[in-house]
């Protein structure tokens, strides 16, 4: 996986669709990019990333775009602040930083195939975060919130605050819907 920002690569859509089983189908083919956009109401009381759910092909270039107010994408992963893994296990964590301007994105392209579970920093709490299936439902992201409890080596990991457990779309409606918009 690689993390860009700031400009968009061009081409490499062109085996997009060739060969691939009907269930791997995605609207959205590699080598694309899909807009998320984090949002706010005005007083900055509900906050959301719109869609929360996505399902693509590997190689989609996830762009998230503000909208409204300040906030972060980042990845579950330890390296991000001891939270929890709910990534694939070969793939790099990102994480924004604040984003702090209305138009203002961050770039990740994914190629490592599963579920990706991702929050954003100041929000966390208030329940904004967002999941993506990158071709299949696998890795920590398809896992109970609490898969890692007892395990050797998690002993400093936070788990998903219940808020927030409440806001992912299962694995099994992304890849039935594809796309399931926030609110
Ligand atoms: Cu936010």
């Amino acid at each position: 996986m690689t993390t860009r920002r700031g400009f968009i690569r061009t081409g490499g859509a062109v085996i997009a669709g060739l060969a691939l089983p009907a269930w791997r189908r995605a609207p959205v083919s590699a080598g694309a990019v899909v807009e998320i956009a984090m949002r706010s109401d005005p007083a900055g009381s509900k906050v959301w990333f719109d869609p929360v759910g996505l399902l693509v092909e590997p190689g989609t270039t996830i762009r998230w775009l503000v909208k409204e107010n300040v906030h972060t994408t980042t990845a579950y992963h330890p390296k991000n602040g001891h939270h929890s893994l709910r990534i694939p296990e070969g793939a790099a964590p990102w994480d924004s930083g604040f984003l702090v301007n209305p138009g203002d994105h961050f770039d990740v392209t994914l190629t490592v195939p599963g579920v990706y579970d991702f929050f954003c920093m100041p929000h966390e709490a208030a329940g904004m975060v967002g999941r993506l299936v990158v071709g299949k439902s696998a890795g920590p992201g398809a896992l109970p919130f609490d898969y890692f409890k007892g395990r050797a080596g998690t002993g400093d990991w936070l788990p998903v605050p219940a808020a927030a457990q409440q806001k992912f779309p299962t694995v099994e409606r992304i890849v039935r819907e594809r796309t399931v918009g926030g609110s």
